[in-house]
């Protein structure tokens, strides 16, 4: 077990699991696709797995046949007189249902879905009832998707590293390609159609002018042809500026024809390659990335003349809005409130095939953050979350932190406008945590985070924890004594995080540009909002960004009863305490505490959590592989350093400002101030 087989494991079921299956044939109605051979080798390698045999091909229907069926191949499902008829119209192109029926006066197991695809999503759902059944329940399953776009986003770039990437070199072997193909990207497609993603941007925002030269266009539509059968579409990210770096026009100016005339010609080159491929993903104006701006246009200029080179195509444009006031401009007094306030007046003025593509908080990518005020004030433009599954701000993958259950906090966060945070969305992004290491992630548990991601794209308001025990489930063991544990852990790892990083509202204390490790202390840098100091706000009298009407007013790009509720430290949620408000030292906490005991009892929460972690696994230990219990352990003691370090460093360091003493009980750091920050991180990973 080297978790290569991620969460499609098919091990051999228990016996009387295995007697519960009961299928003597697949059936496939009418001529087989690509798709449909997809779904049969599954079911074959599934079934042969987790039973010993693999039950033959059939092409008539019998007892005890597993019956894979559209309307196309099989008309009588959508006859009048069939009572799946209503069901499976209500499912979409790709939803699925699963079903013990009499079919032709025979009992099968049916798979059915109006396409192709949908019949295999369907499999690997079946597959995965089999693998981890709930206890004597009647196959009763059918599911849509929610959003019609769920995408992971690749940070990889054409050199192989990858930005912000933890589990090694980018899967994409530019090199090899268009003519090496790896039987990766087969098993790369697989997984992420067993959660129903069909889209994947294959390179890093920050683009290169390269991507979309011919022989870059044949290597992407190399990999196209892989993922094709399994419903995933591929999309490129697009340097706003190519035209004119690669010297084939004078300008990038949007409004420019021979600009325009440009896209339209790349757009038709790059469908002659890639019939169905899926558009551009753009970071402009960003972060010194090259944009409209540039021309004193608005984004929504730059979306529109992408988007009205791929329309024909049917193609799409996300553009995303992590956007901060540029370097040398006039720096607004929150960067909290720049994507709100370059966006929100642009709704409305996008064509109709553009989305934009909002980070879930406005920050970056923190352990917490509230949702994006975003959310919600854009009624006319389509919108996609943004979510980062790699951990740039959470651990790398050594530390362990399950984002399901942050993924869910944001989705299932109440706009007080348009519903829920998930009920705002057309789409959803994922920044892939994937790379050429063994175990794909970097770590066996996040793997769970590419899972949690994908299963929450298909149906955003999924329960976090509920994802979490199927995955438990089939990645180490349905066995209740190996499951429920580790769905305890995944449950409160994430919050260990936060309070041993940034408890309380807290945010961007890491340590410049790697983002790894506490450094709170950081304000040297050329930019105000690049330093943590900017964030905290820490003196001798208190700590926190005051967000609201007496500080920089963010809270007003929220709906008025939101803004209201947080305008007041005590209806603040404690956990974004000091995201919104800067609060005295003495401040009293619900706890009875002050805000500095709550603080320091926060990090030892956050201690006591990575030590809980390390012992709720070695508990394990008879009953997990040999390879990954030692290598989960491995990290799990490490995580615990790493929150002693985050600890004891932020203490010092606040310490320092508050002058306060610490109170009976309350550990002193193990070392002064001055060595925290003498540590440094020299060839961190992630840089890209
Ligand atoms: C930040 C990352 C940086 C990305 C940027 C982005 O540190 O590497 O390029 O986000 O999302 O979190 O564009």
């Amino acid at each position: 077990e080297d978790g290569y087989d991620l969460w499609l494991r098919y091990r051999p079921l228990e016996r009387a699991a295995q007697q519960r299956i009961q299928v003597r044939s697949i059936v496939l109605p009418g001529a087989p696709s690509p798709t449909t051979d997809a779904a049969l080798a599954e079911l074959n390698k599934g079934l042969s797995g987790m039973t010993g045999r693999a039950p033959a091909s059939a092409a008539r229907i019998s007892d005890g046949a597993l019956l894979l069926a559209t309307p196309a191949r099989l008309p009588e499902l959508a006859a009048a007189a069939s009572p799946l008829r209503t069901e499976l119209a209500a499912l979409g192109d790709e939803g699925y249902l699963l079903r013990q029926a009499r079919i032709q006066g025979r009992n099968v197991t049916l798979i059915a879905a109006n396409s192709d695809i949908g019949l295999l999503y369907g499999a690997f759902a079946w597959l995965r009832e089999t693998a981890a059944p709930a206890a004597s329940r009647a196959l009763a399953v059918s599911s849509a998707p929610k959003l019609q776009l769920r995408l992971l986003n690749h940070w990889d770039n054409l050199d192989r590293t990858v930005e912000r990437g933890y589990a090694g070199q980018s899967i994409w072997d530019w090199w090899a390609l268009p003519d090496i193909k790896d039987q990766r990207y087969t098993d790369y497609a697989r997984a992420n159609a067993s959660l129903g993603i069909n889209g994947t941007v294959l390179n890093n925002v920050n683009s290169k002018p390269e991507v979309l030269t011919a022989p870059f266009i044949a290597k992407a539509a190399a990999v196209a042809d892989v993922l094709r059968p399994y419903g995933i579409k591929v999309y490129l990210s697009a340097r706003f500026s190519t035209p004119l770096e690669l010297h084939e026009t004078a300008t990038a100016d949007p409004l420019a024809p021979e600009v325009q005339q440009w896209w339209r010609a790349k757009a038709d080159e790059i469908y002659q390659a890639i019939p169905d491929f899926g558009g551009f993903l753009v970071k402009a104006n960003s972060e010194g990335q090259p944009g409209p701006q540039d021309y004193h246009r608005t984004h929504a200029d730059g979306a529109n003349m992408l988007a009205a080179a791929v329309a024909p195509h049917k193609g799409i444009v996300m553009w995303r809005a992590f956007v901060y006031a540029p370097k040398g401009a006039h720096l607004a007094d929150d960067r909290a409130k720049q994507a709100y306030e370059e966006f929100k007046p642009l709704d409305g003025k996008f064509a109709a095939n553009v989305l934009v593509q909002v980070k879930n908080g406005a920050i970056d990518f923190q352990p917490r953050e509230p949702f994006h005020p975003l959310f919600g004030a854009m009624p006319k433009t389509p919108l996609m979350m943004e979510f980062q599954i790699t951990k740039e701000y959470l651990g790398y993958s050594t530390d362990l932190a399950y984002l399901g259950a942050m993924f869910e906090e944001t989705l299932e966060s109440d706009t007080k406008a348009a519903g829920t945070v998930a009920q705002t969305l057309s789409g959803m992004a994922g920044v892939a945590n994937i790379g050429s290491d063994r175990n794909w992630a970097g770590s066996h548990f996040d793997q769970a985070n590419w899972y949690a991601y994908g299963r929450l794209a298909w149906n955003p308001q999924a329960k976090s924890r509920d994802i979490a025990a199927e995955w438990a489930a089939l990645t180490f063991s349905p066995d209740q004594r190996v499951a429920a544990p580790i769905v305890d852990m995944l449950m409160m790892s994430r919050e260990t995080v936060v309070d041993y990083m940034t408890p309380l509202g807290l945010h961007h204390l890491m340590g410049t540009s790697h983002h790894h490790g506490p450094a709170p202390w950081v304000d040297n840098l050329e930019r105000p909002d690049w330093n943590p100091v900017y964030y905290h706000r820490a003196d001798r009298n208190g700590i926190g960004f005051n967000r609201t009407a007496t500080g920089s007013s963010a809270l007003q790009q929220y709906a008025p009863e939101i803004a209201r509720q947080y305008a007041d430290p005590r209806t603040t949620p404690e956990q974004l305490l000091l995201w919104f408000h800067h609060l005295p030292w003495d401040y009293a906490m619900p706890s009875g505490r002050t805000l500095w005991a709550e603080l320091l009892a926060r990090y030892d929460k956050g201690v006591a959590g990575t030590k809980s972690l390390h012992a709720r696994w070695v508990v394990l230990k008879p009953l997990i592989d040999a390879r990954r219990y030692t290598e989960v352990e491995q990290r799990l003691a490490r995580q615990i350093n790493n929150a002693i370090l985050w600890r004891d460093a932020s203490i010092a360091y606040f310490q320092s400002v508050s002058g306060l003493p610490l109170p009976p009980g309350v550990q002193a750091p193990a070392h002064p101030l001055s060595y925290y920050k003498a540590l440094s991180y020299p060839y961190a990973p992630g840089r890209g």
